[in-house]
């Protein structure tokens, strides 16, 4: 996490960099700052708080300067305070910013102390201003300086730095951390997404791990990680400028969430034909890889480890070769058998998370291929994995996933038609499949006409401190998410299990300030969910069920809603429209921060 701006240009760039923070501040948000080469040299200002607090400050006192770095942060090292806060300086010689961790700092920090240099702050980033001014008094050129002193550094990075001597040069790096470069027209900038940008500019370059790069008003020079100069494609950014706005929405989540049908249809697009998948759009070597997959391991967190578990349902049933689903977190640090033929799949919307990055290079070479399925091009995991199929959900702000989640699932189901091709799934269910994905986006419309229904029935869960969620089969994955979104959101504590599970411990914390929320489609676990609905009311607990038939009754104590109608095997998406609309709903009655909740941030690049 944390979000990184720099900006060289023949204009005053302190305003680009703060909208470009602004637009960051999902990555992180605990603290901002900003340092320009000005008349006076390096100037910076930081502040802790949102990135608000920094623009009040730079109103009041505004610091003018053509070339400089910004960085909104999200601390993993040193409390967020303002001597933490970014840009690190060493001594007023230079200014670095810094999205990663460096694990061997303290090592590093002992030296350069010993050395005599000072260190002002808690932060592992300040090492690397004062390796770099160490290095400066060897080599007179900032790229060369940076270039020598990045293999000092073990962990993550992803570098801006600014030198007094050269007030007309940006130097960037990167290594395990997101960066682009904004491509402009005699002004060029960085930044670690490219959302940050699209005021300035639509035309991106992607650096490789251990790329240095010097960026002027006029030119990138780029040299790779053995220092040979360079060349990095330039390409055009794909989504709307407009995909960066809330527009007539209260919230990014609200607008995210009703973008699913739009978006839904999005990643369907040019990858069905008839009744068919178009099984190229995993690319061109796919269909060989497919032919060898024998089970499927998915690598996964949060929001994109939930897509995971309801894909393992899909895959044993429609494909009939298993799936196991684990957390990227614990994969990579435990022993792991991975059977032949396995096709490692990572679930990730940023394509940066560290833990899920972390496991596919950790396994990379004992596995069959590996396939990621992600919301942004270009990202790491794109980068590094076999095959890649892109959710195309247009880039997403609210830092709790909504339109995300929805769209991996819609890729997953493509994922396991392909899959299923070679094995258990014959031409007809797979038309079945294709025409229940044409029909979703209406029928996640018709489910998005709840939302007044769903927004009174959030007033039952706002003076409360615990909720239940449960499910069954591929529901109870919806449910768990369902918890997910409320705890991320409204700080509710939220539990959710399989509903089978209820009477083996849960049912002992239910009474009438827990409310219990079921999702309840029509199949053929309906009559057992009922049976622990049962179990629920007999405790004085209040349901709320999203109910697929008329045949869970509304009664005292229990609130129904009634869903649209949906075919059985794409209930898992048009179940988490609900869900979602429940949370948000929640939250603002708390009156959380929904876009930007407590203690998260939305890209976790960090482990
Ligand atoms: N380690 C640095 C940067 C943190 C970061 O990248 N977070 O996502 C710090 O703590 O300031």
């Amino acid at each position: 996490m944390c979000g990184i701006v720099g900006a060289v240009a023949s204009r005053p760039v302190q305003e680009i960099l703060l909208e470009g923070l602004r637009r960051l501040e999902y990555r992180g948000y605990d603290s901002a700052g900003v340092a320009l080469q000005t008349e006076k040299g390096i100037q910076r200002c930081r502040r802790t708080g949102k990135v608000q607090a920094l623009a009040d400050a730079l109103h009041d006192q505004p610091l003018q300067g053509k070339t400089g770095i910004a960085h909104t942060r999200w601390a993993t090292h040193g409390v967020p305070n303002e001597a933490n806060a970014h840009p690190h300086m060493s001594a007023d010689q230079l200014a670095v910013v810094h999205n990663g961790i460096i694990e061997n700092f303290e090592e590093l920090k002992q030296e350069l102390q010993a050395q005599g240099y000072e260190f002002s702050s808690d932060t592992d980033t300040e090492v690397i201003a004062h390796l770099l001014a160490r290095e400066l008094n060897k080599v007179s050129s900032l790229h060369t300086a940076v270039a020598n002193i990045i293999g000092q550094l073990e962990g993550a990075y992803a570098l801006g730095v600014i030198e007094k001597s050269d007030p007309s040069q940006l130097v960037t790096a990167r290594k395990g951390s997101p960066l682009v470069i904004g491509v402009g027209m005699g002004e060029n900038f960085i930044a670690s997404d490219q959302l940050a940008l699209l005021q300035v500019t639509d035309r991106f370059m992607f650096l490789e791990d251990g790329d240095v790069a010097t960026l002027t008003a006029e030119q990138i020079i780029v040299t790779d990680i053995n220092g040979a100069k360079a060349e990095r494609k330039v390409s055009q950014f794909e989504h709307g400028v407009s995909a960066a706005d809330k527009g007539e929405y209260k919230h990014f989540m609200l607008k995210e969430i009703y973008e699913q049908p739009e978006v839904i249809s999005a990643c369907l697009e040019g990858r069905i034909s008839g009744d068919k998948l178009l099984e190229q759009c995993f690319g061109a070597r796919a269909a060989s890889i497919f032919d060898q997959v024998k089970q499927v391991q998915i690598i996964a967190c949060g929001t994109s480890f939930h897509a995971g578990l309801i894909a393992k349902y899909w895959i044993e049933e429609l494909v009939g070769i298993p799936c196991m689903v684990e957390v990227a977190s614990e994969y990579r640090y435990r022993t792991v058998v991975i059977p032949q033929g396995t096709l490692f799949l990572t679930i990730s919307q940023s394509g940066e998370t560290a833990d899920t990055l972390a496991a596919l290079r950790e396994v990379q070479s004992r596995v069959l291929a590996s396939l990621v399925i992600c919301n942004v091009p270009g990202s790491s995991l794109v980068r590094e994995s076999d095959l890649a199929l892109m959710t195309n959900a247009g880039p997403e702000i609210g830092v709790a996933s909504t339109k995300a989640f929805t769209t991996q699932l819609t890729a997953l189901m493509l994922t396991t038609i392909a899959l299923g091709r070679r094995h258990n799934l014959d031409a007809q269910t797979e038309a079945t499949i294709i025409s229940a994905l044409r029909k979703l986006p209406q029928q996640v419309e018709q489910a998005l006409a709840m939302d007044a229904d769903i927004e009174q029935m959030a007033g039952a869960f706002a003076e409360k401190h615990h909720t239940l969620f449960l499910g069954r089969g591929t529901l109870y994955p919806v449910a768990k998410e369902g918890a997910l979104k409320l705890k991320e959101i409204s700080y509710i504590h939220a539990e959710c299990y399989p509903a089978g599970e209820l009477k083996h411990g849960p049912l002992a914390l239910v009474d009438k300030d827990m409310p219990v929320v079921a999702v309840a489609p029509q199949n053929d676990m309906l009559d057992k969910l009922k049976a622990n609905l049962q179990e629920v009311r007999a405790r004085g607990g209040e349901l709320f069920v999203f109910a697929g038939s008329d045949r869970v009754q509304a009664e005292e104590g229990t609130y129904v809603l009634t869903m649209p109608e949906c075919e059985e095997i794409m209930q898992p998406v048009l179940y988490t429209i609900p869900l979602q609309l429940l949370s948000y709903h929640v939250a603002v009655l708390k009156g959380t921060d929904v876009d930007q909740p407590r203690n998260l941030a939305k890209s976790v690049t960090v482990e």
